[in-house]
C-alpha cells in the first residue's frame, strides 16, 4: 500500500486530493495545525476513528515552520509521496503578514526539502509542490506557460516563485523526483470564504434568502483563469505517477473578470448584482495581478489531463452549494 503525506489537508485542495488517494488505496497522512477551535471541518466526512482497524487516514500535529518535527515525522513515516499544499495561500493577506508567509510558503518548502535529504528519502520519496498562477504577476504574455517569466507581485507571489526554484534545484541537484504544479485559480463549494469566488457566491445567495443586502468588494477588473478544484487536484497525483519529474501549468485556458463572476452568480440567482454590490478600498492590493490565463497544452498532451468543468459550469456548482447553505440558515433564523 502505498503511503502519502499531506501538508495542507485541512485546506481545500488537500481534502479532496485526501479524498482522490483514499479512492486509489493510498494510506493518507496528513499535518494539522493545532488549533484552540476545530479546523478540520473539510475532512470531517472521510476521518475514521484511529482506534479502528485498518484505518487508512491518519492526522498529525506539526507546521511548516517546525523544521524538526518535519524531519521527524518524514523518518518514522517514510512516505512515498508527499504533497506540499500547506501555505498562508491568501495574497491579499500576504501584504499584512509578509514575512510570516515567507516564513511558511517559502522557508516552510525548503524545511521539507531538507526533512527529505535529512531522512535519508531521496532516492525513495516524490515530491509535489503547490505553485501558482501568481508567481507570473505582471502580465508578459498570453497565455501564460510553463516558459512564461516569473514577475511575482505580492509577498505570497515572490515565497512561491523561492520554493519553486528550490523544487527545481532539489530535483537537479540531489536527483530528487520533484515536480511544481503551477495551478492556476481553482474553486469549489469548499472554498475559503475570503476568497473572492466564495465570497460573491455566498454572499449572493444570503442575499437571495433575505439574510443580508449589500456585498463589498474591490477590484472588479482583475480577470483570472477559475477552474474546480476536485479535478486539478488529480493533475497532482498525475504528475508524481511520471517516471520524470517536471513542472506542468494546470489551467482552463478561459479568463473572466471579478465583475462577469458576479454577473453570472446574481443572475443564476435572478437578482441585479449592480444593486448589491459596493465597492470598498480595503480589499484592493498594493499592486494588481490583472490577467491570468493559461495554456494547459503540456498537461494534456503529457499527462492526458484536460479540465472538463468550465467557468458557467463552476460558478452554478457553487451558488447551488452556497444555495443550500443560506436556505438552511434562514431556517434556522426563522424558528
Ligand atoms: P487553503 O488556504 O484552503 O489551505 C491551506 C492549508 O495550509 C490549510 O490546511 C492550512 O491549515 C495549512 N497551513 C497554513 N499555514 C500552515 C502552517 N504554518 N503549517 C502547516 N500548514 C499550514 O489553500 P488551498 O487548498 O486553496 O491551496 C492549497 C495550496 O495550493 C496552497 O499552497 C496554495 O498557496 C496553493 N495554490 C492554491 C491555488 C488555488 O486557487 N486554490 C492556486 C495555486 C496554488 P489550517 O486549515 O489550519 O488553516
Ligand atoms: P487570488 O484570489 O488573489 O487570485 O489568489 P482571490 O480570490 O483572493 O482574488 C482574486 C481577484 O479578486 C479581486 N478581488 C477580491 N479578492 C478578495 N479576496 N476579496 C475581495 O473582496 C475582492 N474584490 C476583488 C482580487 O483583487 C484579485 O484580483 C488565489 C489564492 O488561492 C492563491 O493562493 C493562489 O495561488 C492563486 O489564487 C492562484
Amino acid at each position: 500500500m502505498k503511503k502519502a503525506l499531506i501538508t495542507g489537508i485541512t485546506g481545500q485542495d488537500g481534502s479532496y486530493l485526501a479524498e482522490l488517494l483514499l479512492t486509489k488505496g493510498y494510506e493518507v497522512h496528513g499535518v494539522i495545525r493545532r488549533s484552540s477551535s476545530f479546523n478540520t471541518g473539510r475532512i470531517d466526512h472521510i476521518y475514521a476513528d484511529p482506534h479502528l482497524e485498518d484505518v487508512r487516514i491518519k492526522l498529525h500535529y506539526g507546521d511548516l515552520a517546525d523544521a524538526v518535527q518535519m524531519v521527524k515525522l518524514l523518518y518514522e513515516l517514510q512516505p512515498d509521496e508527499i504533497y506540499n499544499l500547506g501555505a498562508q495561500s491568501h495574497v491579499k493577506v500576504s501584504f499584512d503578514v509578509p514575512e510570516y508567509t515567507g516564513d511558511v510558503d517559502g522557508l516552510g518548502t525548503l524545511r521539507i526539502l531538507e526533512a527529505i535529504r535529512e531522512s535519508g528519502l531521496l532516492r525513495k520519496t516524490r515530491f509535489y509542490q503547490a505553485s501558482s498562477s501568481e508567481m507570473f504577476g505582471k502580465v508578459q504574455e498570453v497565455p501564460q506557460t510553463e516558459k512564461t517569466p516569473f514577475w511575482p507581485r505580492s509577498p505570497y507571489g515572490c515565497a512561491k516563485v523561492f520554493a519553486f526554484w528550490l523544487t527545481v534545484n532539489y530535483r537537479e541537484s540531489y536527483g530528487l523526483h520533484a515536480s511544481n504544479g503551477i495551478l492556476f485559480n481553482h474553486e469549489s463549494p469548499r472554498r475559503g470564504e475570503t476568497f473572492v469566488t466564495r465570497k460573491i457566491t455566498r454572499a449572493a445567495t444570503r442575499i437571495r434568502m433575505g439574510l443580508q443586502d449589500k456585498l463589498y468588494l474591490g477590484n472588479l477588473d482583475a480577470k483570472r483563469d477559475w477552474g474546480f478544484a476536485g479535478e486539478y487536484v488529480e493533475m497532482m497525483w498525475l504528475m508524481l505517477q511520471q517516471d520524470v519529474p517536471d513542472d506542468y501549468v494546470v489551467a482552463t485556458n478561459e479568463t473572466h473578470s471579478v465583475r462577469e463572476f458576479c454577473q453570472e452568480t446574481f443572475g443564476l440567482l435572478g437578482l441585479d448584482w449592480e444593486k448589491h454590490v459596493v465597492h470598498d478600498s480595503r480589499y484592493e492590493r498594493p499592486a494588481e495581478v490583472d490577467l491570468l490565463i493559461g495554456d494547459p497544452i503540456k498537461a494534456r498532451r503529457q499527462l492526458g489531463w484536460e479540465p472538463k468543468v468550465r467557468f458557467k459550469d463552476l460558478v452554478k456548482i457553487m451558488v447551488d452549494a452556497d444555495l443550500k447553505l443560506a436556505e438552511h440558515e434562514a431556517k434556522l433564523k426563522s424558528l
